[in-house]
């Protein structure tokens, strides 16, 4: 056993030795080969793990198909809009989607800790958002039924480490991205893109304090695109805040309340829809036989005078409140 190794090897080869699962022996020996650093000394070391892992990888091919990982891609959506988190191993991605939710994802200082996606929801304001946290994604390794999940979503939060190389990192998610799903995975850029655009947001994650700012700075003149930015520290919380809130416009989203006629607005749980939805849409959304009765609606809100009348075709705004008139 080579004497110089990282201590990250060590525990991934307990978590190697513990696997119960060829998948799970797999992933460990990955991890494995992720840290162990390159030199004459590892020569047999590494030739051994690939070795291993082959072996693995062919015992697994005849075993197929489990199904099982299949499932784990199957997450059913839950809340007001479904956002998935992509990056390279060891970025933060599951101690963001902790620090923003109260779920626990397992975070470790070793590259490929998450094997499997995990959603978790965020409540922001007096809604909830499912966030995804997933397993890491390189050059040479991205999960198809992954790519396929940032397909499905709202929105797509690619997550890098502004201490390591970002633009780098950010270069490498972009490419999986692009190259698989030829472009359709576009920047949003203020809601002048097209349908088949997504939202996406990069994220710097480990600017734990002001002193990282020069970093960022560094980043965002490196990086050619003009992907929208955000530096936030999962560790000390710098702008959490801010990422909530961005999520939450990159979104697009109102949030209505009803009232029945004479009583007051029923403030529990909004109603959530697209921005650019009508009286119409929202009716549709109560009741499917609403909106061949609907005759018209009262509305409170900020671009209306108090309980104005207004007919099907008006443009919800975030925090109107609705009274169908049917
Ligand atoms: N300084 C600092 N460290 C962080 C921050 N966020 C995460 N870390 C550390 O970075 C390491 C990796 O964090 P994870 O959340 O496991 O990273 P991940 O992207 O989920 O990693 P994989 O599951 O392997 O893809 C852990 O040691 C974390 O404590 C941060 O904002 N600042
Ligand atoms: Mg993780």
């Amino acid at each position: 056993m080579p004497a110089n190794l990282p201590p990250e090897y060590f525990e991934v080869e307990k978590r190697y030795r513990e696997a119960k699962s060829a998948a799970d022996k797999i992933a460990a020996i990955e991890a494995m080969l992720a840290v162990v650093p390159k030199h004459k000394g590892t020569d047999k070391l590494r030739a051994d793990l690939r070795r291993r892992l082959s072996k693995l990888r062919s015992r697994d091919q005849i075993r197929k198909p489990t199904g099982k990982k299949d499932a784990d891609y199957r997450i059913e959506r839950h809340g007001a809009a479904q956002v998935v988190l992509v990056g390279p191993p060891n970025v933060g991605k599951s101690a963001l989607v902790a620090a923003l939710t109260n779920a626990a994802p397992e975070v470790a200082d070793f590259p490929h800790t998450t094997r499997k996606p995990f959603p978790a929801m965020m409540p922001y304001k007096d809604i909830s958002i499912q966030l995804i946290d997933t397993p890491p994604v390189t050059r040479q390794c991205s999960e198809p039924r992954l790519l396929e999940m940032l397909r499905k979503a709202d929105m797509v939060l690619v997550v890098v480490d502004v201490s390591t190389d970002p633009s780098r990192q950010l270069g490498d998610v972009a490419a999986i991205l692009k190259g698989s799903y030829n472009g359709s995975l576009k920047v949003h850029q203020g809601g002048n893109t097209g349908p088949a655009s997504k939202p996406v947001l990069v994220v710097a994650n480990k600017s734990d304090d002001f002193s990282r700012e020069e970093d960022f700075e560094i980043f965002r003149e490196l990086v050619e695109e003009d992907w929208p930015m955000l530096a936030v520290s999962a560790k000390t919380g710098r702008n959490l805040n801010l990422l909530k809130q961005r999520i939450f416009e990159c979104l697009e989203m109102v949030r209505v309340y009803t009232k029945a006629p004479g009583k007051e607005p029923d403030y529990t749980e909004p109603f959530v829809l697209k921005k650019g939805s009508t009286v119409e849409d929202l009716a549709a959304k109560i009741h499917r036989d609403f909106p061949g009765k609907l005759k018209c609606a009262r509305v409170w809100g900020k671009n209306v005078y108090d309980g104005q009348m207004v007919h099907r075709g008006y443009l919800l705004e975030d925090g109107d409140v609705i009274e169908l008139r049917l």
